[in-house]
């Protein structure tokens, strides 16, 4: 098992310029007739080894410059096809044979149902055909696929299409891409496939035919993801001053996708999740998780695509940009305050457990062993958080010039984070050199808070407080943008100024008429941990004009209150009373659904020294008995005054009437009173949304016995043909947290609807198991026993699926002793499984050292 570091970086021997690519698909192989046109870096006429990345493929025939090349001129061994004593500048066919029908690993060619289709990031292409597979290497391809006309009349590539035949049973057609790019933006599809149509005139007025490809029958399902699209498309002209460049931009959806989707260049292959959707099978989260990610795709075309990462380690130069522009987008589009709280959660409950895990790792790492365990919460939200901090230190005008100064500079090319940094500094005026930091340091910052008043004068003390790595090195102190406000009693802003952090101690003070009210990390300038020494929750989570540190202060009201029924069963008046504030308050539902949620179990327990979730779990369940029985009738009349069970619109005001009705629901749920059980069941039976329908499943399945199976039972009746619901089903009862949870999950496998090999069913059974804290973590040891057991026979089929479940033991190293012990006997038994794969060995692998 090798490893592969940063430092190790070398351009490469050989530029490949041309591609041109034949596929032919029969039901039982491909055939692939690869012809590049290869020129050595150096240009000083010796003979050189040229060295091709290949995985699995069977050789027919090699030619270079026309000529049959005999078996001593090449070898292939150990993944590499080495061809030897090549001149300077030459074209080299490659013929090989591959079974895409048997790839169940979903990287390279292979087939989802009866469609087939590619997934080349970050080194997919490798086992398509011998290439020189890394992302700094950049060529113009022509692809020609010819297939069965009857089965797989659609037949697509990247670019424009260039030409198509007919050949009695069989039809060909060519695409050609007129921009350079790596191999892992190349794609292909072929199926009996539905369509729909549109087209969006650029702002230059070019028209661009939109397709949207699913399978047949699901077309009506597509809309809202060309509409997504639509809007992605004149944002990004709006905001970024980027314009399509191809004729035609093809989406397809699949359902047997590793990931969410990919943005391959002109077509996009989409894990299905993410476009199907109409208002009575999709959520409304699917529905913004759609809009999310079409926007994300879109938006590579010109970060990732346009200008891409000279190696692997430059993930986040193309990913922490794009998951900050379609943050962006998406508070744009909905509303900001939600968006970026919605965010902030997402980046604490997976990236800061992340960073006090052993998988630790910074933004841009320095080593990998595989590149596919580091498309993670780090790269992708971490990053985009240190771009957030950028755009703020920046400011809006200056952020425009820097991101066109890098358009400018590099289009076409394949570059580094420091690229990036320079245009931001140089556009931006700004010296970056300590911000840099933040790509190559790991952990979360702490900043320590202290504040005092005298004379007239508010002095803030601030400390910066660094983990070390985790081999036990020191790293140093950040630069970052710290946004802050001093209030006044009635909650009115005194000053809010940004402050831009760099040392280990620093002071700022003020001349005020009387105390303020510190409101610190406004909209969360930095992803950083506040450690305060006095703190104004109370008045904060009633008063603060910023939605962020309202929410932040109503959260760390909470967390507080939780703690202490953990340590001294008592329940906090003023954290009730301050509820019951913000229940009558009024506020956009959505934001008061947000205020009204309590910590979840994982901010609880990453706040523990030693982790025991039990202690958790009955806080939890204590506060919420607490507050629902003492809120019953408003919590009630919320609910009734929100409930519109035919309203199936997905406008915000019913989106945000559906997501405060099921907060309150949920609450009152917790009594278990037979009348709000029957609330529960009517919106079951009458909603005509899945957002409800879901809502009040979940209740019923962890709150009654009987009306739970019966609303469970119906369910899987009505929705049993539809694999993206039936995933809704498997998660509900994989996150149950009734009984038998265990027993049921293992049944389930047998389901007629399960299926091992599709990746969104394993994440929907097993991977939601995995992280149902309390079966899994059951002291018994059975719930680490059946996911080790699934990990092991996962990776035989899909490794990148079994890494991702593995991550489930990250926190291993904070268990208490009876769980640590347990945990590890199942993970020394993955360790050491036969032929275990190279992404669960180093996962593993770093748990346990
Ligand atoms: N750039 C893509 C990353 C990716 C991926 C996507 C689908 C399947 C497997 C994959 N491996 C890596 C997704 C993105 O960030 O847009
Ligand atoms: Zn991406």
């Amino acid at each position: 098992i090798k490893e592969i570091y940063l430092k190790d970086y070398k351009q490469p021997e050989f530029k490949v310029s041309k591609c041109d690519l034949c596929f032919e698909l029969y039901d039982d192989y491909t055939i692939v007739t690869n012809t590049m046109n290869i020129e050595s870096s150096k240009k000083d006429n010796q003979l050189y080894t040229l060295k091709l990345n290949s995985i699995d493929l069977e050789l027919i025939e090699l030619y270079l410059n026309d000529l049959k090349l005999s078996d001593a001129r090449y070898s292939y061994k150990d993944e590499v096809l080495s061809v030897y004593n090549t001149p300077n500048k030459f074209s080299l066919k490659i013929k090989n044979k591959i079974y895409p029908q048997n790839n169940t690993e979903l990287e390279g060619l292979y087939k989802s149902g009866s469609i087939f289709c590619t997934q080349n990031e970050p080194e997919g292409f490798r086992r398509i055909t011998p290439y020189i597979d890394r992302p700094d290497v950049m060529a113009v391809y022509t692809t020609t696929i010819i297939a069965d006309k009857k089965k797989y009349p659609v037949l697509l590539s990247n670019g424009n299409k260039q030409s198509e035949n007919q050949y009695g049973d069989k039809h060909s057609v060519t695409w050609f891409d007129p921009h350079p790019k790596p191999s892992y933006l190349f794609a292909l599809v072929a199926g009996d496939l539905g369509v729909i149509n549109d087209s969006f005139r650029t702002m230059s007025g070019n028209d661009i035919e939109l397709n949207i490809y699913c399978d047949l029958g699901n077309e009506s399902k597509c809309f809202h993801a060309m509409r997504s699209l639509k809007d992605a498309m004149l944002w990004d002209e709006e905001k970024y001053g980027r314009e399509y460049d191809l004729d035609i931009y093809n989406i397809v959806a699949v359902d047997s996708f590793n990931m969410g989707a990919m943005e391959n260049k002109g077509l996009n292959i989409f894990n299905s999740h993410y476009v199907l959707a109409n208002e009575e099978l999709a959520t409304d989260r699917d529905f913004m998780g759609i809009q999310s990610v079409i926007a994300h795709e879109y938006f590579h075309n010109w970060t990732g695509n346009r200008i891409t990462c000279r190696d692997w380690f430059q993930l986040t130069l193309k990913e922490g940009l794009t998951v900050f522009r379609d943050q962006c987008f998406s508070a744009d589009l909905n509303s900001k305050e939600v968006a970026r709280i919605e965010d902030v959660k997402a980046l604490r409950e997976r990236q800061f457990v992340e960073d006090a895990s052993p998988t630790s790792h910074p933004i841009q790492p320095e080593s990998y062993i595989s590149m596919n365990n580091f498309y993670t919460a780090t790269v992708y939200e971490k990053g985009a958080e240190v771009i957030r901090m950028i755009h703020t230190l920046l400011g809006e005008e200056k952020y425009r010039k820097a991101t066109d100064l890098y358009f400018e500079s590099f289009d076409g090319q394949a570059v580094t984070t420091k690229d990036f940094l320079w245009a931001m500094s140089e556009a931006g005026k700004v010296d970056l050199t300590q911000f840099e930091r933040w790509y190559h340091q790991n952990g979360t910052p702490r900043l320590l808070v202290s504040e005092k008043y005298e004379n007239n004068k508010y002095i803030l003390r601030l400390t910066q407080v660094i983990p070390n790595t985790l081999e036990g090195q020191r790293q140093r102190v950040y630069f970052f943008p710290l946004k802050i406000a001093l209030l006044n009693e009635e909650g009115k802003e005194i000053l809010e100024e940004t402050l831009t952090i760099s040392k280990e101690f620093e002071e700022f003070s003020w001349e005020t008429d009387s105390k303020p009210i510190l409101s610190i990390n406004r909209d969360f300038s930095a992803p950083i941990i506040i450690k305060q020494e006095q703190n104004d929750y109370q008045f904060l989570s009633r008063h603060d004009s910023n939605s962020f540190v309202r929410y932040e202060s109503m959260h760390s009201f909470g967390v507080d209150t939780l703690e202490k029924i953990i340590h001294n069963d008592e329940i906090d008046r003023e954290f009730v009373d301050t509820y019951g504030y913000i229940l009558d308050a009024d506020l956009n539902l959505s934001f008061k659904a947000l205020l009204l949620e309590l910590p979840s179990v994982s901010t609880l327990m990453q706040r523990q020294e030693v982790v025991d979730f039990e202690p958790i779990y009955e806080a939890n369940e204590k506060l919420q008995k607490h507050l629902a029985s003492v809120y019953k009738d408003k919590l009630l009349s919320i609910y009734k005054n929100n409930h519109l069970p035919k309203d199936d619109s997905i406008e915000s005001l019913s989106m945000d009437r559906r997501a405060i009705k099921n907060r309150v629901l949920k609450l009152l749920s917790m009594l278990g009173d037979e009348d709000i059980i029957d609330l529960v069941k009517n919106q079951y039976d009458n909603s005509s949304t899945m957002t409800d329908k879901i809502a009040a499943l979940d209740i019923l399945e962890n709150t009654t016995q009987k009306e739970g199976a019966v609303s469970l039972s119906d369910f899987y009746q009505r929705y049993k043909n539809d694999t993206l619901v039936m995933n809704k089903y498997f998660a509900i009862l994989a996150a149950s947290e009734r009984e038998g949870t265990l027993d049921r999950v293992m049944a389930l496998q047998n389901d007629d609807v399960y299926d091992e090999k599709i990746p969104n069913l394993v994440r929907s059974l097993i991977g939601v198991f995995a992280r149902n804290y309390k079966h899994f973590h059951s002291k018994d040891g059975l719930g680490y026993k059946f996911v080790a057991d699934k990990i092991i026979e996962i990776d035989k089929i899909n490794a990148q699926m079994a890494s991702a479940l593995a991550g489930a033991f990250k926190i291993y190293e904070k268990m208490n002793e009876t769980n640590k012990k347990l945990m590890k006997a199942e993970l020394k038994r993955v360790v050491s499984t036969h032929s275990l794969s190279k992404n669960c060995y180093e996962i593993v692998n770093k748990i346990l050292t």
